[in-house]
């Protein structure tokens, strides 16, 4: 080969070798990029339960639906191969939008530089993290706080004319968002109607953790007006134990959960639970018109809230409302 066609063999490769690593590096579709350009890797928690099963559902069907290729981590409720799976996305060179649903608001500082070095998209869902606001382009998720305030509020009401209002707590995942700010918001309105949370434990989102911390405080004490589920699951939990102690649960102890799922309308339906506050699971069609957003150069806001309802024991139309619901 003579030395100029070995020149322009060079050159050609150079450009390639350049274009790729700039390809990775760049949002190459934008400022035209649809949902088919997308390649989404979604970091879910685990599988603890009915709202993250919706959840997971959410994002599948969604993906379908709109066309883009969706690769699902699984973390198994393990904050390490959380982390562990981000990276892998990172150094993806298919994923350009990573979608993280975090089990802890820390952990996340190298991980979350390294995507942005990598110039992949970041949105988190569900949950929210400690700062790090410039590593990602908006957290779609509840108000947590707000749902432990509506909670509040509605465990006051029940207890409204009680003389004593000592109120358990079951919490969710240590260290997880929504465990954090519920219990913030719990006791910022409980505490104006007098309610004392008289005790606070993890039960890890689960029906059997729920139970077993429940029976536990009832060997302790039956001196107890309310039960504060973080979530529905916890909630059932704690109502097995109050029925094998010989308690009426949602008469004789007062009992609210979060996230509103099909068995939480079920438990009302029984008349076991007395409230569920709303959480929505169903996020997937705003997180992916967000990324769809973010990758054709849009500024999005820091945090777009999802809409939520309260759902009550006594509502007359209890079961139309179950019968139309998702989840
Ligand atoms: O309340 C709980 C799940 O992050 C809002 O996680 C979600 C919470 C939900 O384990 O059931």
């Amino acid at each position: 080969m003579s030395h100029l066609k070995k020149i322009v063999f060079l050159v050609i490769v150079l450009t390639v070798l350049v274009s790729c690593k700039a390809g990775s590096k760049e949002k190459s579709c934008a400022p035209n990029c649809q949902y088919s350009d997308l390649v989404v890797g979604l970091l879910q928690t685990g599988s603890e339960g009915g709202w993250r099963a919706a959840n997971t559902a959410s994002f599948k069907e969604t993906a379908e639906q709109l066309g883009l290729t969706l690769k699902f981590y699984d973390s198994q409720n393990d904050l390490a191969k959380q982390v562990a799976g981000f990276q892998q996305f990172v150094e993806d060179p298919e994923v350009n939008v990573i979608v993280l649903q975090p089990l802890e608001v820390t952990g996340w500082e190298q991980v979350m530089k390294d995507a942005q070095e990598a110039g992949k998209t970041v949105v988190l869902s569900d949950r929210r993290i400690d700062g790090l606001e410039d590593y990602y382009v908006t957290f779609i998720g509840a108000d947590f706080v707000e749902e432990g305030r509506k909670a509040g509020r509605e465990m006051c009401a029940l207890l409204d004319g009680s003389e004593s209002k000592k109120v358990w707590e079951l919490v969710g995942n240590v260290g997880a968002s929504a465990a954090i700010d519920r219990g913030v918001g719990f006791r910022e309105t409980a505490k104006e109607c007098g309610i004392e949370v008289t005790k606070s434990q993890t039960a890890n989102w689960s029906v059997v953790d729920g139970k077993q911390v429940t029976e536990a405080w009832l060997k302790e004490t039956k001196d107890v007006q309310g039960i504060f589920g973080q979530n529905d699951e916890m909630a059932f939990g704690a109502i097995e134990a109050l029925k094998e102690a010989g308690l009426t649960p949602a008469v004789d102890v007062k009992l609210i959960s979060v996230d509103a799922t099909a068995g939480a309308f079920q438990a009302m339906l029984d008349g076991t639970l007395n409230v569920t506050v709303e959480c929505n699971p169903l996020l997937a069609p705003q997180v992916y018109e967000a990324a769809l957003a973010a990758m054709n150069g849009e500024t999005l806001p820091k945090w777009i809230p999802s809409e939520e309802s309260i759902f009550f024991m006594d509502d007359p139309n209890l079961q139309s409302i179950a019968d139309g619901r998702k989840y």
